[in-house]
């Protein structure tokens, strides 16, 4: 059955915009997948202090791949555009963050769903906002519009 995930997207080396374009590029040729929606890019400073700037965008997929199997997919286009796991939060070509798949709970010891800290990221939840209908919900019934209420518009550049 084909389900709505929604994919956050980071890089923060190498010509970010580039790394999210092509990232883009690869989530389009998943199998059983199509790329639904892609939102603005926007620039942020890192959380983790000393990093370079970050480009997030969201992007909408309808796939019927199972979400480990999304995962394994992610985490293959990550590892094909340079990316070096060496330190958690280190700097990275790309990041790809599954943060909601259709409206279910996962908690497996790989995948976690909705993406731990998404409730409170201006990075994730500006561009999120983009895509989803006003009265969007997560699985646990708050509203998008209540999220970013208590999530100002600061510090983020839509590029
Ligand atoms: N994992 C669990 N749940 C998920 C999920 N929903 N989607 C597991 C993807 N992966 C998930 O991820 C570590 C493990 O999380 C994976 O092996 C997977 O099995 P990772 O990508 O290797 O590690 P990470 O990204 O360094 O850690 P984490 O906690 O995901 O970091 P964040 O939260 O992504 O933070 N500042 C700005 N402005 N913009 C950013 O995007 N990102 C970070 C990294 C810091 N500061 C930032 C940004
Ligand atoms: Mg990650």
């Amino acid at each position: 059955m084909t389900q709505r995930a929604y994919i956050g997207l980071g890089s923060n080396l190498a010509n970010p915009q580039a790394q999210l374009r092509s990232a883009l590029d690869a989530l389009a040729q998943l199998p059983d997948t199509r790329l639904a929606g892609v939102s603005s890019f926007y620039a942020s400073d890192s959380l983790s202090p000393g990093q370079p700037r970050y480009t997030n965008a969201v992007a909408a997929l309808d796939t019927s791949l199972a979400p480990l199997d999304l995962l394994d997919a992610l985490q293959g286009i990550e590892a094909d555009q340079g990316r070096e796991r060496k330190e958690r939060w280190g700097p990275r070509t790309l990041d790809l963050d599954i943060l909601l798949y259709a409206d279910q709970v996962i908690d497996e010891p790989r995948l976690k769903v909705p993406h731990y800290h998404m409730h409170a990221r201006p990075f994730v939840l500006y561009p999120l906002a983009e895509l989803v209908p006003e009265d969007f919900r997560l699985a646990d019934q708050r509203t998008l519009a209540s999220l970013l209420a208590d999530c100002p518009f600061v510090g983020l550049e839509r590029l």
